[in-house]
């Protein structure tokens, strides 16, 4: 990779310039741990599941996607390979922005459709670490030879904002994964609010979503019997540990996670088993826990068809096509902005 400057940098494929990926938090402070404060001396206590994501985090997270109970990377992976030629056929020519493109697997589903249509290739891939950013990037320009890409290195809402002039003469922003379900209903209005304003009518919105089901699928997805989610919550105290110089002991916690059939959501916590104080020296902060206590580490809400499209509409983003599986587990939605 060569550098451009300190926020742009170009990777040169051969000798044609096919890629630019800008760095977006090259300038952005550090987290501060103001939220981890915040979320712990709240009652119920909580933590942001962003501090999953950390190297091993993002290792485990990917080993999820392939357990057994866990079945909505399959799922969505399916629901791609079925319907990847009628989204290209709906959109016509279009470039792809992804948030979240981590290693882009599903969406090298669509670039084959569009690829396979005669389609001019634009990949805008939207990811907050670099290394896999600019790993998939490469993979993916050896693999398509007529692809270009924009990669930003950033977090969803620094780079909804910052998306470049579309190229093409359109575009599809990609939120896949079911991702929207770990945003409160109140993040999930602005999030939706902000992909609204960043697209011109005509534009595309794809996004994947977990829907709702038998409470046993749920839960089995979310207790897997090899433990890898377990340690994918205790992950989280790990992190903060190193990043806080924190004493988390994760002995004396328990992984819990349950379906919440009034919220329609999957609740992840960390159960204190013992009274205890735990202090996060770097940040100058000490919580005490009582046994028995749960921290809420992550929702991960699952949706009714009918109600987010009422909500995607309200966002002039209303559906205009509906894939799914068999079992209506998981469905994509293809909106387009009016
Ligand atoms: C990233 N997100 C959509 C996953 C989910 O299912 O909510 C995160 C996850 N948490 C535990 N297992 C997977």
């Amino acid at each position: 990779m060569t550098s451009q400057s300190s926020e742009t940098q170009s990777i040169a494929a051969g000798d044609d310039q096919r890629i630019v990926i800008r760095n977006l938090m090259a300038g952005e402070p550090g987290e501060n741990g103001q939220d981890v404060v915040e979320g712990l001396s709240a009652q119920p206590k909580s933590l942001p599941p962003k501090y999953f994501y950390d190297q091993h985090g993002s290792q485990l997270f990917e080993e999820i996607c392939k357990l057994p109970e866990y079945y909505p990377t399959r799922t969505e992976t399916a629901i791609f390979e079925a319907y990847g030629a009628a989204i290209a056929h709906l959109t016509g020519p279009c470039e792809i922005a992804e948030l979240g493109s981590g290693s882009a697997t599903k969406t090298q589903i669509l670039l084959d459709a569009y690829q396979a249509a005669g389609y001019p290739l634009r990949y805008l891939p939207i990811d907050v670490s670099s290394t896999m950013l600019v790993e998939s990037a490469q993979e993916l320009l050896a693999k398509y030879p007529t692809l270009s890409i924009y990669g930003l290195v950033s977090t969803y809402e620094l780079a909804i904002p910052h998306l470049p002039p579309t190229q093409l003469t359109a575009r599809m922003l990609c939120f896949i994964g079911s991702t929207l379900g770990n945003l409160q209903p109140y993040e999930c209005d602005q999030f939706l609010a902000k992909v609204s304003h960043a697209l011109k009518p005509g534009d595309y919105f794809l996004l994947g979503l977990d829907l709702q089901k038998e409470t046993a699928v749920l839960e089995a997805a979310y207790n897997d019997s090899q433990g890898i989610t377990a340690a994918f919550n205790f992950n989280m105290l790990q992190h903060l540990n190193r990043r806080f110089d924190g004493d988390f002991d994760i002995a004396h916690f328990s992984h819990r996670a349950y379906y919440n059939q009034t919220e329609n959501q999957i609740e992840m916590h960390l159960k204190s088993l013992t009274a205890q104080t735990v202090r996060l020296k770097a940040l100058n902060f000490a919580t005490h826990f009582e046994q028995g206590e749960y921290l809420l580490s992550e929702i991960s809400r699952k949706f009714d068809l009918p109600e987010i499209s009422q909500e995607l509409d309200k966002h002039q983003l209303p559906v205009l096509r509906t894939f799914t599986d068999q079992n209506q587990w998981f469905a994509l939605l293809l909106c387009q902005r009016t």
